[in-house]
């Protein structure tokens, strides 16, 4: 689905503003630092498009931002996606991979709805998206028990949720949209009441840590991709907490009884495998936590995304 399958478009999103704790900003730049991107062009082979910025956004957040329906700073991270969303769109209408690096994950509103509409213009498909999570993300904005924008994202990108106001993802159009039987979870385990709710309801296909403990890692990504369809352009949203804090302790909301390095490795070698990976997000590093665990994180988060983009391991 890549017309230029060798170029990466990078997308350094320095946000936090859809949680409340500092630090995930940082996490572009550290990532940068540990030496990610020479490795994607030196071993991997891709010409990297980078415009050397980590955008923090910070002209086109309001400075008056009210809570609305319960959400926390809904206008700034509004702001942020509107203007993500047409940045990677502008890779991948060009038929680039493109890779965001958060971040939160409310930045999935602006790369999901970026690709979402590029390939619709480019290709007349619709984006499949595999989300791999601690969380499902799918909460209301009157469901959600923080009101943190980042445990909603999924519910804006497939309309379970709208709103009206413009300044408030009022902008988010039909072209934007996931269908909810294009999305796939793996690594839930820690779901609110809301969220197992929409989950029933609406028969979104979810993988918890339960059914990789029964199946393994390997039937499940097998049923994963099945269900995306084996000709379908894919979306690989991966927040770094879906690993247990074992090797991702650096997140804003670890919880225990997650995947192994290999196991989420795993998932990203064979989404890549199926070459029908168009876009990655890496999103939730927070390096300001766990002093003594930040280097770990970073180095799982490399990790995983070396292994989306074709990391052979022989
Ligand atoms: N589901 C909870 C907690 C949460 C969601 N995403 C993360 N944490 N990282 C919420 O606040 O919506
Ligand atoms: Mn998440
Ligand atoms: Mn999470």
């Amino acid at each position: 689905f890549l017309s230029r399958p060798n170029d990466l478009g990078v997308v350094a999103v320095g946000f936090s503003g859809g949680q409340c704790k500092q630090g995930v900003e940082a996490a572009p730049m550290a990532l940068i630092e540990s030496g990610l991107l020479d490795q994607l062009h030196e071993d991997l082979g891709y010409d990297v498009h980078f415009d050397n910025a980590v955008h923090n956004y910070a002209d086109i957040i309001p400075a008056n931002d009210p809570d609305h329906r319960g959400m926390k700073k809904p206008r700034a991270v509004s702001a942020v996606t509107e203007k993500l969303s047409q940045q990677v769109y502008d890779h991948a209408k060009e038929g680039k991979m493109v890779l965001t690096l958060g971040g939160d994950h409310s930045i999935a509103i602006g790369t999901i709805s970026g690709t979402a509409k590029a390939i619709r213009e480019r290709l007349g498909r619709e984006l499949a998206v595999i989300w791999v999570d601690a969380h499902a993300d799918i909460n209301l904005p009157e469901d959600s028990p923080s009101g943190n924008i980042h445990g909603m994202p999924v519910a804006f990108l497939t309309a379970l949720a709208t709103e009206e106001k413009k300044d408030i993802f009022g902008w988010l159009s039909k072209e934007h949209l996931v269908n909810v039987n294009k999305l796939v979870y793996i690594g839930l385990r820690d779901v609110d009441r809301g969220e197992k709710r929409i989950l029933k309801e609406h028969g979104i296909k979810a993988f918890s840590m339960h059914d990789i403990d029964r199946h393994g890692i390997g039937r499940v990504v097998e049923m994963a991709l099945a269900h995306v369809g084996n000709d379908t352009p894919i979306h690989l949203s991966f927040d770094v907490d879906a690993l247990d804090p074992q090797w991702a302790p650096s997140t804003g909301t670890p919880v225990r009884g997650g995947l192994t390095l290999r196991e989420g490795d795993f998932i990203a070698e064979c989404v890549h495998q199926t070459g029908n990976l168009i876009a990655m997000d890496l999103v939730e590093v927070n390096p300001s936590l766990e002093a003594m665990g930040a280097n770990e994180t970073i180095r799982t988060g490399c990790s995983l995304v070396r292994s989306a983009l074709g990391d052979t391991l022989l």
